[in-house]
C-alpha cells in the first residue's frame, strides 16, 4: 500500500543494519542497568502506562499521578542523573533532525508484547522548532499517526527493528501512538518485545 505521511513526518524504513542494532541494544542494556526501567503513571487518575521506561541525556520524560507529565534532571527512583546520550543516536540526531540544537532527552520506551501507547501529542517540550526523532529496535509494532488535532484521520504502517520516524515541521504537534506490537517478529531482544528510542529537544 503506498500512502503519503503529513508533511514533516518522515519513516526511514531499515537505517541501522543488523550490527548497528545488536550494538545499540548492547548500549542501551548497559544505560538501563544505570538507569533501571520505572512503570510511569498518568497525571490525575494515577493509572499505571503499559510501557516502562527510562531516560539518558540531561533531561527525562516522567509522569506520576502527583504532577503528571514533565521532564526531571534525575532518575526518579535512584535520584542519579540520567546517563548520557550514547554517540550512536547523537549522530542519528545530526543526520535526521535538520537543527544545530543538540537532544536534550533520550526517552527509553520498552513495550512488553502486549503494551500499546494511546493517540497523543508531543508537546511537554519548548523547542517545537526542533523534531522528535525516533528509532525502532525488537519486535515489530503498528504505528499510528494522524494530524494536529486529535479527531483528524490517521493512517497506520509496521514500524519494524532499525526504523527511524521524525516527526517535526508543521506537524511537530501531530498525534500519534502504538496500537499493538507484534510479539515474536525480531530475536533482537533475547526475551522478546520492543525497544523505542525517542530523542528530543526540550528547551528553547
Ligand atoms: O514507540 C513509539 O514508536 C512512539 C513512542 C512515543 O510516541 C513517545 O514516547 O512519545
Ligand atoms: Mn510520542
Amino acid at each position: 500500500m503506498t500512502f503519503v505521511l503529513p508533511k514533516g513526518i518522515r519513516h526511514i524504513p531499515a537505517y541501522l543494519d543488523r550490527s548497528e542494532q545488536v550494538a545499540l541494544v548492547e548500549t542501551i542494556r548497559s544505560i538501563v542497568e544505570e538507569a533501571p526501567l520505572y512503570t510511569p503513571h498518568m497525571p490525575r487518575n494515577g493509572q499505571p502506562m503499559s510501557v516502562r521506561m527510562t531516560n539518558c541525556g540531561t533531561l527525562g520524560w516522567y509522569t506520576d499521578k502527583a504532577e503528571g507529565y514533565r521532564y526531571i534532571s534525575a532518575h526518579p527512583v535512584t535520584s542519579k542523573p540520567w546517563p548520557a546520550i550514547p554517540l550512536k543516536l547523537m549522530e542519528i540526531w545530526q543526520e535526521f533532525s535538520g537543527v544545530e540544537k543538540d537532544p536534550e532527552a533520550c526517552l527509553i520506551n520498552f513495550y512488553a508484547p502486549e503494551a500499546k501507547m494511546g493517540l497523543h501529542a508531543d508537546i511537554d517540550e519548548k523547542a517545537f522548532d526542533c523534531p522528535v526523532v525516533s528509532v525502532s529496535l525488537g519486535d515489530d509494532c503498528l504505528f499510528r499517526v494522524g494530524g494536529l488535532a486529535r479527531k483528524d484521520k490517521t493512517q497506520s504502517f509496521r514500524l519494524c527493528s532499525g526504523d527511524i520516524v521524525v516527526i517535526g515541521g508543521e506537524n511537530r504537534k501531530a498525534y500519534h501512538g502504538v496500537d499493538r506490537i507484534y510479539p515474536n517478529t525480531s530475536d533482537l531482544l533475547k526475551s522478546g518485545g520492543r525497544i523505542n528510542l525517542t530523542l528530543r529537544r526540550v528547551n528553547a
